[in-house]
């Protein structure tokens, strides 16, 4: 059993699928604090999780041409200025069970819990290829991450984002070694991981061992075969994956974490919480909520950390206290996020269904009943 290695992992998690591990905190966890505990943060492993030792750990930077190839202890990686940020990483697939309340799509049956926020701690991506001899450049170039998880066939996980992000310095890319001021857990990708702000979950790779530029973007299954986003009309007889670019930045998001669909609230006043963020560095700018479908709505309080402007990495926890109508048996909330770019999400899912079920950013709808 490759997967006889792996962990062991918090009781409380929901678990989507057990080898590989996926798993999700539950909502009312998942906001209980801005910066979500270690032990919680949702896991999205494709591959059993690598036993690496951290002593003869080295990670492989490719270098220019011109400049030289670096294997890089932790200690080395250590010797580079360290920068800490909080980011909030989101799988494409969060949220993905409702659109399989649509129509049958393929993957994970994740519910509102794919997502998760931590301080990172590492050496800039920049600094590191900087070193390695590269150089921003005017064609496109990719710089492509190899993981150390393998499948039997000695398939590595990878991915890759655009050579412009990862030299970028406000992109602040990070090659992580830690996480909320402990080493990574082995579970996050110990000992190194890349942390790319604002960027879809898929492109962090964990367990990092090999950085390249390439002319194109990496040959990974999980960069050109997955985490791409199609039409409702296509299927899997007619989808064409080179026809649609790869997912990075990701849309604007929210969802309510309490109360839980179907749960009995008191009469009197109803408290709803949850979260909300946007991709690509995007500020959230307001939270509506509704308690009776959309037809009217109240502002949300926004709490957590200040976002910077263009560097809004991490989401914003909001919370509304609202006074249930009198004499209400039920209550329809609806919870809406608008970024700074006053992006929306839409109203309902089927019109962004899609094959894969990712991008699932509709309107976040939980019905409950009143206490008599
Ligand atoms: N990196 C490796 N090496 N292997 C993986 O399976 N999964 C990716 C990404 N990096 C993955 C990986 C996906 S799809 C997501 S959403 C994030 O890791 C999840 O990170 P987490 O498990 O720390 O939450
Ligand atoms: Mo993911």
């Amino acid at each position: 059993d490759p997967y006889a290695d792996d962990p062991v992992r918090h009781p409380a998690l929901k678990v989507n699928s057990q080898r590989p591990f996926n798993a999700e905190p539950p909502p009312e966890l998942l906001t209980e604090n801005y910066i979500t505990p270690n032990p919680i943060f949702f896991t999205r492993n494709h591959l059993p999780v690598p036993n690496l030792d951290p002593d003869t750990y080295r990670l492989h930077i490719v270098g220019a041409p011109g400049g030289q190839s670096l294997s890089l202890s932790l200690d080395d990686l250590h010797n580079f200025p360290k920068y800490e940020i909080t980011v909030t990483l989101q799988c494409a697939g969060n949220r993905r069970s409702e659109m399989t309340q649509v129509k049958e799509v393929k993957g994970l049956e994740w519910r509102t819990g794919a997502i998760s926020t931590a301080r990172w701690a590492g050496a800039r991506l920049c600094d590191v290829l900087a070193q390695a001899g590269h150089q921003p450049c005017e064609t496109e170039a990719h710089v492509c991450f190899e993981g150390l998880d393998s499948d039997p066939t000695g398939t590595a996980y990878g991915a890759s984002i655009p050579l412009a992000r990862a030299m970028d310095p406000e992109a602040e890319v990070l090659l992580a070694y830690e996480m909320n001021g402990q080493p990574l857990p082995r579970d996050h990708g110990f000992p190194v991981r890349v942390v790319v702000p604002g960027v879809v979950g898929a492109r962090h790779v964990k367990w990092l061992g090999r950085v390249s530029v390439q002319p194109e973007e990496s040959y990974s299954h999980w960069q050109r075969r997955d985490y791409k986003g199609f039409s409702p009309s296509v299927d899997w007889d007619t989808v064409d994956f080179d026809s649609a670019p790869s997912i990075q930045e990701l849309p604007v998001q929210s969802a309510i974490t309490e109360p839980r669909d179907g749960e009995t609230v008191e009469s009197g006043e109803v408290t709803i919480k949850g979260y909300a963020w946007s991709g690509g560095g995007r500020a959230v700018i307001r939270v509506d909520v509704s308690l009776d479908g959309g037809l009217t709505w109240q502002v949300a309080k926004l709490d957590g950390e200040e976002q910077r402007p263009r560097k809004a990495w991490a989401w914003r926890l909001w919370q509304l206290q609202a006074p249930v109508p009198a004499g209400q048996r039920e209550l329809n909330i609806v919870c809406k996020a608008v970024d700074d770019g006053y992006n929306v999400q839409p109203d309902t899912v089927a019109p962004i269904w899609n094959l894969r079920g990712v991008l699932s950013n509709a309107w976040h709808r939980v019905h409950v009943f009143v206490a008599p």
